[in-house]
């Protein structure tokens, strides 16, 4: 069978009506070049209005056979939460830096959660483990999370076309943490810039505390790739139409309408973001100087948008007022300067208006990308009459045209000085700016943007390493318990047998980790060890009262199971530095705020995970080389870990601790688990019986890795026996 690739938006792109009309945006078109014959295309998405439960089959079936669409239907109540209420009024506005529009009401979130739970219930119906989805944009943030729990070896790609603000704006929403958390379960993530990209990774760092590169982020479970793919336009089907009749009689019209004006032409939707009032600001300054009122046309073509949010409606009556007052002050006998159309006109007439304007006025106020820039440019065809664009800095768009005149919106006259310079540029410095954008634009369309994500995304290996290789080291333990010989466990404990918290004190046994402690302990043929950096005392409070052994601070003592003191491994080895260390760490804890130090009986810990995580890393750094330097003839050993950097004398380690403690046993097998590099000493012991699993995702001598805390526990759970959670969860 034809692998799929599973295109989800919020909105098919269907009109219903007595027949269904399919739509011919920009995704449409670029999705279709991909149709090969090892690709096979289908659509997800809600079709646009609420349809009544009895009809909803046979609209299901229609748009099956006759659209490959798969209708997600939500009811009114729903769908208004979803997508007026959470996605427009909360998400919208601060993915476009203004705060000052955001609306939030607690109950829009359940259900925003339900619609993207009924999106994710459509994909599983028609997905298959092999096939690709690819999610697009901020109403659907939490659908790659939702998948990856339910299918983990889908391939699932999300595209932002709006910008990804700074993370100072971005916190300002309730549900932060959720809506990232939910982009990240996706494999591959897309956005029209870098510096998007760049704002998107630093609320990663900051919200969840994962630390990362600049385009991976390593998850316990899989990677997120954050690419830089600049969306472009249908550039075939303008080309198409700028050849065809109808498109002809529309040009002609227009150059015999406004036969002796110029035209400067804006068309947007009608959103705050797009800068339609300080626009008219800038028009209104310039009017006021213009020589000749009569020459001139600004025709605005505004796209009724999200009618059913307050803010918009607020807008739409604001900016039929103020072109009704600049209209009033600059109109002469013959002319009135704006001509304003609230509504669409058809892709032919737009193509004609494209080609006919003498300045493209494109000046959002910020925008993802602005597809109306790129196709003005490319409507620019004819040698011999080209128009000059005026570019808004704040549209990702800009990143690319930027041989545009580009405009700061915010700044009334320099808007009104470029219109003035785009209507007095000379034939030859337009052609000049015009031919390179062009090229471009036409080169990188929506085709070339749509294969070459779909090409990276199907070419990302399947996150999950097969659960069959776990099954392995089931079996191993599982013929250890059943055979006459016994069983070691050396088991590290924060990041491998209990989530990592914030504040390490919280990090207390949950009663599911004791249970499970307590049954493996009660078994006459296992001796079990935790085996942690931990100091005696930390150990001692968290499992202290079960009946384990315990090796505290990566194998300076040890405690025997039941017993009450503890036995240093440490006594020849020498902690004099420790007083000049602890007065450098000190300094650090000083001027880091957040930070902290721990002062261990053999060693010292500076800790970092609540100071800011860009310089906390940063002089967790200065850090670690200061005390090279300070410590390069000492017997020590530093280690800049998981927010941490660590000084521990070097005869001291996990793993000599465990042939200490294993003494003269013959045990059939040695089982040892860790996650991070202090774990890596029991992993490399070399023993023949020896059974190694890493927990999480870094580089590992281990010989079997697991995911998380929890997959590890459920593998403890089924070695013993309870078959009720599957380790690859
Ligand atoms: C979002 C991001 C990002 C407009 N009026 C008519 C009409 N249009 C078409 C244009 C263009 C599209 O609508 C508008 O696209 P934009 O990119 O300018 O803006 P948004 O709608 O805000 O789109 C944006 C985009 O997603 C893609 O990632 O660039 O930043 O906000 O294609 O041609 N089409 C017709 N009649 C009209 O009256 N036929």
């Amino acid at each position: 069978m034809k692998r799929q690739l599973i295109n989800v938006s919020n909105r098919l792109p269907v009109t219903l009506g007595e027949e269904i009309k399919k739509s011919s945006g920009g995704l449409v078109s670029a999705l279709a070049g991909l149709e090969r014959e090892d690709l096979a295309l289908r659509w997800i998405g809600w079709p646009g209005k609420a349809v009544e439960v009895d009809q909803q089959s046979d609209i299901e079936r229609r748009l099956r056979q006759e659209h490959h669409c798969m209708p997600v239907f939500l009811d009114q109540s729903t769908a208004h939460g979803h997508y007026d209420g959470l996605s427009n009024s909360s998400i919208w506005p601060l993915l476009h830096y203004m705060p000052t529009y955001f609306r939030y009401q607690p109950e829009w979130w359940p259900d925003f959660v339900a619609a993207n739970r009924l999106f994710a219930d459509k994909v599983q119906e028609v997905a298959g483990e092999n096939d690709l989805v690819w999610v697009h944009d901020y109403q659907l943030m939490l659908l790659p999370r939702m998948l990856r729990e339910r299918m983990p070896n889908l391939r699932v790609g999300f595209f932002w076309h709006t910008p990804f603000p700074s993370y100072e704006v971005f916190r300002c929403h309730p549900h932060r943490e959720d809506l990232i958390e939910g982009v990240l379960g996706a494999d591959r993530v897309g956005f029209h810039t870098f510096g998007y990209l760049r704002h998107f990774r630093e609320a990663v760092v900051r919200l969840l505390g994962i630390e990362s590169e600049i385009t991976t982020i390593r998850q316990p479970t899989h990677q997120t790739q954050l690419a830089v793919c600049p969306i472009g336009i249908d550039a075939r089907r303008l080309e198409e139409t700028m050849k065809g009749e109808s498109f002809a009689g529309h040009y002609q019209k227009l150059c015999e309408t406004y036969r002796d004006q110029k035209i400067i032409l804006s068309v947007e939707r009608l959103d705050y973001t797009k800068g339609i009032l300080r626009r008219l600001n800038a028009i209104d300054r310039f009017l006021s100087k213009a020589p000749d009122v009569d020459r001139l046309k600004f025709i605005f073509v505004s796209v009724p948008s999200r009618e059913g949010v307050e803010q918009y409606q607020e807008l739409r009556q604001e900016v039929s007022r103020r072109i009704g007052q600049i209209n009033g002050r600059h109109a002469t006998l013959n002319n009135s300067p704006i001509h304003f159309i609230h509504g669409t006109v058809e892709f032919e007439q737009l193509c004609a208006l494209y080609a006919r304007s003498d300045v493209g006025l494109v000046t959002p106020l910020i925008d993802g990308m602005n597809l109306v820039a790129k196709e003005y440019v490319a409507a620019q065809s004819e040698p011999g009459r080209v128009g000059t664009l005026i570019l808004s800095e704040f549209a990702g768009a800009a990143e690319e045209l930027f041989n545009a005149l580009v405009v700061n919106p915010y700044d009334p006259g320099a808007v009104a000085d470029a219109i003035g310079m785009a209507l007095a540029m000379d034939a030859r410095e337009k052609a000049d700016r015009m031919a390179p954008m062009r090229n471009r634009v036409m080169r990188m369309d929506a085709r070339a943007w749509a294969r070459a994500f779909v090409d990276d995304l199907a070419a990302i290996e399947p996150a999950v390493e097969p659960a069959r290789k776990i099954e392995a080291a089931i079996d191993r333990v599982k013929e250890a318990m059943n055979g006459g010989g016994r069983l070691a466990m050396f088991l590290d404990y924060d990041g491998t047998l209990r989530e990592i918290e914030r504040q390490p004190s919280a990090a207390v046994p949950t009663a599911e980790i004791r249970e499970l402690l307590e049954r493996l302990a009660a078994m006459r043929k296992v001796d079990l060890t935790i085996i942690s950096g931990r100091s005696e005392e930390d150990l001692s409070a968290f499992v202290g009262r079960l009946p384990v052994r315990l090796i505290a601070e990566h194998g300076a003592s040890i405690r025997a199971a039941g017993g009450r003191s503890w036995e240093r491994l440490d006594r020849n080895i020498s902690t004099a530095w420790k007083e000049q260390i602890l007065r450098l760490l000190q300094l650090y804890e000083q001027s880091t705020p957040g930070s902290r130090i721990e002062n261990k009986r053999t060693s010292l810990v500076w800790h970092y995970r609540n100071a800011d995580p860009e310089f906390g890393a940063w002089k967790a750094g200065h850090l670690a080389s200061e005390l090279a330097a300070l410590l390069a003839n000492d017997p020590v050993h530093i280690r800049h870990g998981r927010k941490i950097v660590e000084v521990t004398p070097s005869g001291i380690h996990k793993g000599s601790a465990i042939v200490h403690a294993i003494g003269e046993v013959r045990y059939e097998l040695i089982l040892c688990a860790g996650d991070d590099q202090t774990d890596e000493s029991m992993f490399r012991l070399g023993l023949e019986n020896l059974l190694s699993i890493k927990v999480g995702d870094r580089q590992t001598s281990a010989q079997y890795r697991l995911p998380t805390p929890a997959a590890f526990r459920a593998f403890l759970r089924r070695c013993i026996g309870d078959l009720s959670i599957n380790p690859a969860d």
